[in-house]
């Protein structure tokens, strides 16, 4: 009845009388609130992934500054939920001249996809809240097949609008999703709008604060996928670790079609079988192939193709196997040693791989590298302090291990999964880690897993204010009073200045049992001294000289029998900023000329933080202290590029880039460069 009545009264009557009914009730408030927020309408989860993307029947729907356009919405008024009138998917237009509408998609402004929002518009950059972006296209379904919507990558909460419907929501960055759209697209011109919301919290991955630039909008490839309605949803193909005549092949349909006939094939291996689905319409099984080994100076590619009766794809995928072995990495069962960073210049870093930091790239990238031939290590944004108890931040960050791992298991280039970055202790952690390490294992077992671990006890970094002490006491440059401080630090600890004392470290996270690479960032020479200046009373030029001086017998080991990356170092310094003057000058400090004349030294070799100098100079200490740590098997400084990052704002240094690069952000390369780059040809040779 209420219906019918419903359906007689024109809509803008219904709107009005709901309007005066609130009006006369509007002492009631939750009337208020329900008027002012509708609830929200249910949002689907994407489908499981579709892989092997690049041989699927596609049409691109990236496109130049002409076809997409986009609004900003600080206040979120948009969305169905939270507009009176439908909101932005309703995409209203004028006709008349009369009616309201008070956006328009087709006169604002247009933007390049993919691409983040805050680097296209100025005003954007430092913005974090919802935009939402537009594209019209022309599309003509086929009956016989399934339509896809396919995003590689849009950060950090997406919801999907089809022509005026809901198509769902995707949330967590920077790796794949698709949506089956057939039944909202429609002969002819289509409506896709996608509002990108970029604004993180506490229970978000990553959190609210990164050291990188919280990217908006829809930053990898968007396109249209048709399959057939029985299709090959994702196929794996991988080395057996143990025995390189044999690999494991791994398929799944998109629903349980049991039975079908696949037919897998590796031409250049004369390499010719065919399968049958199983009741969940899987294949597990072994092949035995010989093909030759991708590496880093062979990286071997081979065509592969899989087909139905209605589909084939293919891909070009290298065989190869990476394990560990007591405190030594093995590829191919040659030892190797990870010489990090990033591609093309970075090959002139003599580098064999690279650690794709801090949350998934595209998927480009490890193409890229599996014909570069360069190994790489791939990695989710669990990044610091993670709302370890809730479920909801687990099942982001279990979407976007698991979203990785499907999109790159092929990649012979791919040989760490990487779970966290500097995660500080605790059960509610290690629980979180282990479900991500578990959500690995489901896919695949044949790479490395690893995290980037926090560790060193406060006790053991005391004992490093007593090594810097006991070097202190002992320099002859140290100036009379920061010495005598020095000896009263030992003193009280009871150390005599004839002591013999180094500093060792050991990395004891007890996660490190269960990862194959025990992955380790440190800072000597760059933050660390910081920390102990004021506790000390000694001056930080003071600390920082010292440190370098005690660097190269700094001991790293771990308690796991493993073999340790140290995943970060580095030092900030802006390109072009030389610095060998004086440095007590610069702090306005006399020169103190010791009874050894060695004030002079004191004077001339220290250079300034920021300088080209003293990041070179941290590179020289660094290497040397971590060559001379057997347990070492792996290195990828911090880092190749200056980034930007919002934590970084010291004007006329920083200006909003971490300056730890080697290169700055236009490529021009700092002294550090030629540094590692010599050690990699020259001591790290193999
Ligand atoms: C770290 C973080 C990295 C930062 C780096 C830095 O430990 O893992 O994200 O950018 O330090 O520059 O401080």
């Amino acid at each position: 009845m209420i219906n019918s009545i419903l359906n007689i009264i024109p809509r803008t009557v219904l709107s009005f009388l709901i309007f005066f009914a609130f009006n006369l009730e509007s002492e009631d408030q939750s009337d208020a609130d329900s008027f002012f927020e509708r609830e929200a309408p249910v949002y689907p989860t994407p489908d499981n992934l579709i892989g092997w993307i690049d041989s699927r029947q596609i049409i691109t729907l990236n496109g130049e500054w002409s076809y997409w356009s986009y609004i900003v919405d600080p206040m979120n008024n948009g969305l169905p939920e939270s507009s009176f009138f439908g909101g932005f998917p309703k995409n209203k237009t004028q006709k008349t001249g009369m009616e309201l509408i008070e956006y328009n998609f087709e006169t604002a402004a247009k933007i390049q996809i993919p691409g983040a929002w805050n680097a296209a518009d100025e005003k954007l950059f430092f913005y974090r809240g919802p935009v939402w972006l537009y594209k019209k296209f022309k599309y003509s379904p086929k009956k016989e097949s399934l339509t896809h919507l396919y995003i590689e990558g849009s950060n950090f909460t997406t919801r999907i609008f089809i022509n005026g419907s809901i198509v769902g929501k995707f949330e967590g960055g920077y790796v794949p999703f698709n949506f089956e759209i057939s039944k909202h697209l429609k002969d002819g011109e289509n409506i896709l709008l996608v509002q990108t919301d970029n604004t993180l919290n506490e229970s978000s991955v990553p959190t609210q604060k990164t050291d990188w630039w919280p990217w908006g909008g829809i930053v990898g490839d968007v396109y249209i996928v048709e399959t057939p309605k029985q299709f090959i949803r994702n196929a794996y193909l991988q080395l057996n670790p143990e025995n390189f005549t044999q690999a494991l092949f791994k398929l799944e349909m998109n629903h349980k079609f049991a039975g079908q006939e696949i037919s897998l094939e590796i031409p250049e291996l004369q390499f010719s079988n065919k399968f049958i689905t199983n009741s969940s319409g899987a294949i597990t099984e072994n092949i035995k192939i010989n093909p030759q080994l991708w590496s880093p100076s062979n990286p071997k590619l081979y065509e592969v193709i899989i087909s139905s009766a209605n589909e084939s794809i293919k891909d070009e995928i290298g065989f190869r196997s990476i394990k560990t072995q007591g405190q030594k990495i093995y590829l191919n069962n040659t030892e190797v040693r990870f010489k990090g960073k990033l591609l093309l210049t970075a090959k002139e870093l003599n580098i064999n791989f690279v650690r794709a930091a801090h949350y998934p790239y595209t998927r480009h990238l490890a193409k890229i590298a599996d014909q570069f031939g360069l190994m790489l290590w791939e990695e989710v944004p669990v990044y610091w302090n993670i709302d370890w108890d809730n479920p909801e931040t687990l099942s982001i960050a279990k979407n976007q291990i698991t979203r990785l791992v499907q999109r790159d298991q092929n990649r012979a280039s791919v040989v760490v999964w990487s779970v966290a970055n500097e995660t500080p202790l605790s059960e509610s952690r290690m629980k979180f880690l282990h479900a991500l390490l578990s959500e690995i294992e489901l896919t695949d077992s044949s790479r490395l897993t690893t995290a980037a671990l926090l560790s060193g006890s406060e006790e053991q970094f005391r004992s490093l204010v007593l090594v810097l002490a006991l070097q202190g006491a002992k320099s002859k440059w140290v100036d009379p009073k920061e010495k005598a401080i020095f000896k009263s630090i030992l003193d009280q600890a009871n150390i005599s200045i004839d002591r013999e004392l180094n500093f060792s470290l050991s990395i004891a996270d007890p996660l490190g049992e269960s990862l194959d690479l025990i992955s380790y960032n440190e800072y000597f020479g760059w933050y660390y001294v910081t920390f102990f200046t004021d506790q000390m009373m000694i001056s930080e030029g003071t600390l920082r000289e010292l440190m370098f001086e005690v660097m190269p017998k700094i001991k790293i080991s771990s308690i796991f029998n493993k073999p340790i990356h140290i995943s970060e170092f580095g030092a900030g310094a802006k390109y072009g900023n030389h610095t060998n003057k004086i440095w007590s000058e610069e702090f306005n400090k006399p020169i103190h000329i010791s009874e050894f004349g060695a004030g002079a030294k004191y004077g001339n070799h220290t250079n300034k933080i920021w300088s080209e100098e003293y990041q070179a100079k941290l590179y020289k200490h660094q290497l040397e202290m971590l060559s001379n740590n057997p347990q070492i098997q792996g290195i990828s400084p911090w880092v190749f590029k200056d980034f930007r990052a919002m934590l970084r704002p010291l004007p006329g240094i920083q200006d909003f880039y971490n300056r730890k690069g080697l290169i700055d952000e236009n490529g021009n390369k700092k002294e550090a460069f030629k540094v590692l780059a010599d050690f990699y040809e020259n001591k790290w040779h193999q």
